[in-house]
């Protein structure tokens, strides 16, 4: 496919891990982005399903939550006529490739990962081969399809790099096999914080309820949630450093209603918290409700979701096939001709 300028569209790869919630970090750092970039380039989105079992899930309820991702991924406006949709466990070459390329990815490189550090603290009786192989299978889903650009939040920039560097050292060795792929992360949104925390990242599978809001959540919940949320005990709103909460208040009401940082500040200055936390959940339920409503109306449709999930699976395979075989071919595998 060709783009305005008659050049052909570049490739915009992108995932998320059905584990938790979609939380709005999800949608800010990351689908928000792909929205905007879903028209002007050819774009793959995945389920990252195979990612998500580095923890131990329970088969019943990650099922269900790999579905139920799937359909907020339709609901939030990502059209299977202009991006490709599909659940990576669907498409064998990413395990195919991610062996290859473990073979030319260095032992320590994956240990000094800060996402292998962090989630080896936090499952300390499970860290599995997976946990530490996160990056080269992610190195796979984003090389399989010749990415240019991964839209991804601050926290994948680490795994963006070690990506580069896979492609890179296997284009040396070989001959020019991967495009070398861009991470694009917005400044505005690059990391969403927990509304407990405005230290620490929001996070899909935090384990206090209310330091994260799910992009479907009920809307009394969802206030509730901002009522809540800790900020300082100050009492103007203003857009400093030091005021790490109200930030990342600003940020999400911004993102939100498409107003910025610096008007909403001036606007909520001095009235007080309790109505600016009112006034940012509000903008969050205002965002997220038709987005609820089509979701409830998807998932009971499982028979679309498994049709567009199917058409998805048979595009994504029929590109992944070529780049396998080439590597293959590379690296001097006998072929079944
Ligand atoms: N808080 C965030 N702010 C901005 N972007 C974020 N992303 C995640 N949290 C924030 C981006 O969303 C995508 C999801 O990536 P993932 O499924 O690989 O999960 P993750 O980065 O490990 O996200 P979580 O929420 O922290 O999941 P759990 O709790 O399961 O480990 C990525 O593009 C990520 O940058």
């Amino acid at each position: 496919m060709e783009n305005s300028n008659n050049q052909p569209k570049k490739i915009v790869y992108s995932g998320i891990q059905p584990t938790g919630i979609i939380t709005i970090g999800n949608y800010i750092g990351a689908i928000d982005n792909w929205l905007k970039l879903q028209s002007d380039y050819n774009s793959i989105f995945g389920i990252a399903d195979l990612h998500a079992l580095t923890v131990r899930q329970n088969p019943a309820e990650f099922r269900a939550r790999a579905l139920s991702f799937f359909a907020q991924y339709l609901a939030v406006g990502i059209d299977p006529a202009k991006a490709i949709i599909y659940f990576q466990s669907h498409v064998p070459e990413h395990t195919e490739l991610s062996w290859l390329l473990n073979c030319y990815t260095y032992v320590g490189e994956m240990t000094r990962m800060t996402q292998f550090k962090d989630k080896s603290k936090k499952n300390e009786d499970n860290i599995n081969m997976g946990l530490l192989d996160y990056p080269v299978l992610m190195a796979s889903d984003i090389l399989l399809y010749q990415t240019d650009l991964v839209p991804v939040g601050i926290d994948q920039k680490q795994h963006l790099e070690i990506t580069r560097d896979i492609a890179t050292r296997f284009n040396n060795l070989y001959s020019p096999t991967f495009v070398v792929p861009e991470a694009y992360i917005s400044k505005q949104g690059e990391k969403v914080y927990s509304l407990q925390d405005p230290t620490a990242k929001m996070s899909k599978s935090d384990p206090d309820p209310n330091a994260s809001v799910a992009i479907i959540e009920d809307p009394d919940s969802i206030m509730r949630k901002f009522k809540r949320a800790v900020t300082d005990c100050e009492a103007t709103v203003e857009i400093r450093e030091d005021k790490p909460g109200i930030m990342n208040l600003l940020t999400i009401m911004s993102v939100m209603t498409g107003e910025s940082m610096e008007a909403l500040a001036e606007r909520y200055r001095d009235g007080g918290y309790a109505k600016f936390k009112q006034a940012v959940g509000e903008s969050v339920v205002e965002k997220f409700k038709p987005i609820r409503e089509e979701y409830n109306r998807l998932i009971q449709d499982k028979a679309y979701l498994m049709q567009v999930a199917k058409e998805g699976a048979d595009k994504a395979r029929y590109l992944a096939r070529k780049t396998v075989s080439k590597v293959k071919r590379k690296i001097g595998l006998v072929e079944l001709k």
